[in-house]
């Protein structure tokens, strides 16, 4: 597994898979979530709306991942997954962004997938500190890595300043 810090719309790389850092509805929002489904086009909420909710409105809790067709995006699919609300750093946001980066790896092998762009998940509407959040997601990836080699990752940031955190922490790594 091969790791880099990319500055790209993320809606533009044509990877087998992009993630997506929904809502529990995923019927779409701001942010990235809101820039994927118009990318992607109706069909991607037609698809995300057939996935079965687990409590009313709830088709992914936070922390979980599910997986779509891509649609009319370069990428062949869409791993759609719910990063924590930032309230502070005590309430379980760690071990909540860590399940949302293993989780979207997860439904990549499991599709026999190898190559996946994750954006800064919860990084924006959702608060998260980009430095902590890009600490858990390098660590995490690092300990996949030991365990599945020939996986390639994009950290996909939208902005130099995001671009220059997320490198930082991957050379700290
Ligand atoms: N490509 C790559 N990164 C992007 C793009 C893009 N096209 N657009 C935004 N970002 P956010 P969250 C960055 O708010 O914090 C939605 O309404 C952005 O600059 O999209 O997990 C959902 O429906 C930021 O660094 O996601 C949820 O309600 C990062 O993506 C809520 O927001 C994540 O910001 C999720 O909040």
């Amino acid at each position: 597994m091969s790791i880099s810090v990319i500055l790209a719309d993320i809606t533009q790389l044509r990877v087998d898979a992009i993630v997506n850092a929904a809502n529990p509805t995923l019927l779409g929002g701001a942010g990235v979530d809101g820039a994927i489904h118009r990318a992607a086009g109706q069909a991607l909420l037609d698809a995300c709306r057939a996935l079965p909710e687990c409590a009313p409105g709830v088709r992914c809790p936070p922390g979980e991942a599910r997986i779509t067709p891509g649609f009319a995006l370069p990428a062949r699919h869409v791993i759609h997954t719910v990063g924590p609300i930032w309230h502070g750093g005590s309430h379980g946001e760690p071990a909540l962004l860590e399940s949302c980066y293993r989780g979207a790896l997860q439904l990549l092998r499991a599709r026999r997938l190898s190559s996946i762009a994750f954006p800064a998940i919860s990084c924006g509407v959702y608060g998260y500190p980009a430095a902590l959040a890009a600490e858990v997601a390098v660590a995490t990836l690092h300990d996949e890595l030991t365990r599945f080699a020939s996986i390639d990752v994009q950290l996909c940031c939208f902005s130099e300043t995001m671009h220059a955190i997320w490198q930082q922490a991957l050379n700290a790594a």
